[in-house]
């Protein structure tokens, strides 16, 4: 056991045996008793209750005790990664990964300028060259998932998609820091995303969500009947696109099985609609169902074509191959979430009230001997007012979000597989209001095998009057509860900036990042070339000038609380490249450098490398500081740049 879960439980054991914990709690253990069971009140913490019942310990950890789980967030439009504790909710840590960051210098370091473009298509850099610009400002994250090996998280990657500029990106969990970004060729706005859970991630899949004619090159426009969509699986080891699908209708959210076999992914307007009207007008949709064996037979056997230097497979309805099958939905489904029992895939309604229950053992008969798709569908519960997403407690029960009706309805699997086949049982167990209007929910570790089923986390859309206004743009608000085995308790309700959109919760146990940065890094491989054919030894306490024609390159040490260059001239117009390598080796002392008045800042953690480029345009005396807090000497960890005029 480690130090945290000791210091959980002492703390616990002490409110529990103490009268005046026991006094102070009574009126939060009133609503707690919900849980069942024991329902042993425990300790509250800035007013956050804590209880420990149905699914076993949820004590809150106090302030210095560390978190159980940590949540990976996505943020919508603001394009980053966020890093939360779980239960606590506390946030961590900011990813810059499809944004611009001030703090860090993400979107203007050479290093992070490197994995913004070098996956970029041609076509992207010509076009962002054209507007003056090198990098998209903006992403639109929406999902966040962890590389599985055998089912489970094994810590190694997480996953997220751009749906504002169709990128798919890669987060190392050492050092929590985005390496690799990739644009999608051919699909547009990728949306839907998930890793391949058995045997391991090789692929992630990834949905395109807006369709366009297949060569998107002005000839043809307004001609729907000649847009199609994409589907994605990105090579999760090299950051590489493996293949495409093509598929009829918008592709929103997917999953993949537990065998191996499967993708799926929801599909809205399968009218190929491009306004509301159209869009609405089928009375159902589908979930398409993709077979990885079939789609791998088809491109060894060559029957694809080569669309910008992608392998596309043909998978549109009516071809009949066995690369797809598209299973009836009612109208216009969302969320898409495979059971940890291996056999059940759930499909959220959003216009309609239920949500679809596949058996995915059943896919082999509509793929190979002609069952009716709708065969595989093995209940399909009514729940409640527009179901988005559902997630699992490992124990039989699912959750799903009622964004209509802003509840979250707890719901038994079995029973409705029973009530479907025509048994009188009800499938629903509670349903509780949660505020206002969820969207995604997760359980720890509920997409994996070893979904436990203690915490439920809800992600709200609106927020309403539910905290202090701070005028017409309100927070979104998170909402968790502690999980029993037949009901579900509030213990944090708090607002987030946008967009809590959606979350996975991960075990501690699964994920070990490191303290400090390997010196060997590949982040930084590009400045440790330039240094050696440059004649400099990054490592060294040696500082170099390199002058290169019209190019200076500035290599600098930082170790608190000083640079090691205190001062260094160019001349105006100059390309000025300064590297600052982070001598300091302990945990949590970074520094920064950031330039006065030239828009110039980065983040160096210990023992990490960073540059950063800029034109020396304007002659003077100009001050570049440590911008990190890194010293009680952090303000005179400074130095001057100066630019002579041009002769
Ligand atoms: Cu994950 Cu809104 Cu992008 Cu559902 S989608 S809410
Ligand atoms: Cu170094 Cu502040």
């Amino acid at each position: 056991m480690s130090e945290k879960e000791k210091h959980g439980l002492s703390r616990r054991g002490f409110m529990g045996a103490t009268a005046t914990g026991a006094a102070l709690m009574g009126g939060v253990g009133g609503r707690l008793g919900l849980l069942g069971g024991t329902a042993a009140l425990t300790a509250a913490t800035a007013g956050k209750a804590s209880a420990s019942g149905g699914s076993g310990d949820h004590a809150m950890p106090g302030p210095g005790e560390l978190d159980e789980y940590y949540g990976f967030w996505s943020s919508g439009q603001t394009g980053e990664m966020r890093i939360l504790g779980i239960p606590s909710m506390r946030e961590l840590m900011r990813v810059p990964v499809f944004n611009r960051c001030s703090a860090t210098g993400w979107g203007q370091t050479n290093e992070s300028l490197k994995v913004l473009t070098e996956n970029m298509l041609p076509e992207t850099k010509a076009f962002l060259a054209a507007q003056g610009k090198k990098v998209h400002d903006n992403g639109d994250l929406h999902h966040v998932h962890m590389s599985f090996t055998e089912g489970k998280y094994d810590g190694r990657f997480l996953f997220m998609n751009d749906k504002a500029n169709t990128r798919v990106a890669r987060v190392r969990c050492d050092v929590m820091k985005c390496d690799k970004i990739l644009e999608i060729p051919n699909a547009k706005a990728i949306h839907g995303l998930r890793p391949q859970k058995w045997p391991r991630t090789n692929y992630v899949f990834a949905n395109g969500e807006d369709e366009v004619p297949m060569v998107n090159d002005g000839k043809v426009l307004d001609d729907p009947s000649q847009y199609v969509n994409f589907f994605t699986a990105v090579n999760a080891d090299e950051m590489s696109v493996a293949w495409q699908v093509m598929v009829t209708g918008n592709l929103d959210n997917c999953d993949a099985d537990y065998e191996g076999k499967y993708a799926f992914s929801t599909s809205y307007n399968s009218e190929m609609g491009v306004n509301l009207a159209e869009m609405m007008e089928a009375e159902m949709d589908h979930v398409v169902v993709f077979n990885i064996e079939e789609i791998e037979k088809g491109l060894a056997a060559g029957d694809f074509i080569e669309l910008n230097g992608v392998k596309v497979i043909d998978g549109r309805k009516g071809k009949n191959k066995n690369y797809t099958r598209y299973i009836p939905i009612p109208n216009s489904p969302h969320g898409c979430n495979m059971a940890p029992d291996k056999i059940h895939l759930c499909i959220n309604g959003k216009l309609s009230p239920t949500v679809s229950v596949i058996d995915v053992r059943k896919l082999a008969d509509v793929f190979y001997n002609n069952a009716e798709p709708r065969s595989v569908v093995v209940a399909e519960p009514e729940l409640g007012l527009g179901p988005l997403h559902t997630c699992f407690d490992g124990k039989g029960n699912c959750l799903t979000t009622l964004f209509l009706d802003s509840q979250v309805v707890m719901w038994n699997l079995d029973k409705a597989v029973r009530a479907y086949a025509g048994e009188d049982v009800d499938p629903i167990i509670t349903k509780k209001d949660v505020h206002y209007q969820p969207g995604h929910n997760s359980t720890t570790m509920g997409e994996t095998l070893e979904a436990d089923g203690k915490w439920y986390l809800t992600m709200n859309k609106f927020s309403k009057d539910r905290f202090l206004n701070v005028g017409p743009l309100k927070p979104e608000n998170e909402q968790l509860f502690a999980l029993g085995d037949n009901d579900l308790e509030l213990v944090h309700d708090g607002p987030t900036f946008a967009e809590p959109h959606d979350s996975i919760l991960v075990h501690r146990s699964v994920v070990n990042p490191t303290n400090v940065w390997d010196r060997n890094d590949p982040m930084w491989a590009d400045a440790r070339a330039q240094a050696e054919a440059d004649g400099v030894n990054l490592d060294d306490y040696q500082d170099q000038i390199i002058r290169d024609g019209n190019k200076v390159r500035v290599y600098m040490t930082s170790q608190a609380p000083q640079f090691s260059i205190e001062q260094f001239t160019v001349q105006e117009g100059n390309e000025v490249t300064v590297y600052v390598t982070n001598l300091d080796d302990i945990d949590d002392l970074t520094h920064g450098f950031c330039l006065n008045n030239h828009g110039v800042a980065m983040e160096v953690g210990p023992q990490a490398t960073a540059s950063i480029t800029f034109t020396a345009a304007k002659p003077g005396v100009y001050w570049y500081y440590c911008q990190w807090f890194c010293h009680a000497l952090h303000m005179e960890m400074r130095g001057r740049m100066f630019v002579e005029p041009k002769a």
